[in-house]
């Protein structure tokens, strides 16, 4: 419990106070999402949400019907392995693993295993802005991978006024952005990708998300955009329901 006590004391201390644009979204449309799925991976390709679950034994890559909720496709994922961050890249789909060390590629259209490639420490989020991949795992610190190889291309530190912004969780490529979900919060923030200069956070601890939790829910965990519409949606690990959010202005009018 301690580990949360002082993530709690960072939390208020960065984003509740932070110098940078604030948005504190509204939800605009709900749809079903498995109450199973414990998502740390999550992207639209069309109708489809294109998904990485996580837990030992659970673990999964699955293609779901944004609609209905109803998972079309799924493979399991060895029973040792965690599930993290997932990218869609060149008909490839990027699936990182927790602590195994291990990313794994599938070929989007058949699901089939085309690729393993090792990295040392941890894999938390994944994301990609077309050419090269970017990963987070835990800390401050965003990778840039060279998606033929899975190696280390360059990093940075995401660094707001009040300094770096760790506990980086799931990761999605936003119009020349990157967001990420902040571990144990229901805050995200949104970062540059050349330097990790932080550019603002949406805060989401006034949505009635809390409707949706329960004993067997937990945190905020997914962020995809439609790049269809534009559209933004969020979850969480073994939530009910994925909430498309919209906001106005910045909160604190920055
Ligand atoms: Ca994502």
């Amino acid at each position: 419990m301690r580990i949360c006590f002082w993530i709690g004391l960072w939390l208020i201390a960065t984003l509740a106070f932070a110098q940078e644009p604030v948005v504190r979204p509204q939800i605009v449309a709900r749809k079903p999402h498995d109450p199973e799925a414990f998502t740390q991976g999550l992207l639209i390709e069309g109708a489809l949400w294109l998904e990485s679950t996580g837990l030992r034994g659970e673990s999964t890559l699955r293609e779901v019907d944004r609609e209905s909720g109803e998972v079309l496709r799924k493979v399991d994922l060895p029973e040792e392995t965690f599930g993290e961050g997932l990218a869609l890249l060149d008909g490839k789909l990027y699936q990182l693993s927790w602590q195994e060390g291990i990313c794994r590629v599938w070929d989007r259209e058949s699901f089939k295993l085309i690729a393993e490639y090792k990295y040392p420490g941890e894999g938390w989020g994944l994301t990609t802005d077309g050419k090269k991949l970017y990963m987070s795992d835990g800390t401050a610190v965003i990778r840039v991978m060279d998606p033929e190889t899975f190696k280390e291309l360059r990093r940075f530190r995401v660094l707001s006024e009040k300094g770096p912004v760790p506990y980086l969780n799931e990761l999605e490529w936003v119009e020349g952005e990157i967001w990420a979900n902040v571990f144990q919060s229901k805050w995200i923030v949104r970062f540059r990708p050349s330097d990790g200069k932080v550019l603002g956070f949406i805060d989401l601890r006034a949505l009635p998300l809390v409707m949706d939790y329960s004993q067997t829910q937990d945190v905020l965990n997914g962020i995809a955009r439609d790049p269809a519409t534009g559209g933004i949606w969020v979850t969480g690990k073994l939530w009910k329901a994925v909430y498309q959010i919209e906001w106005p202005v910045a909160a604190n009018g920055k």
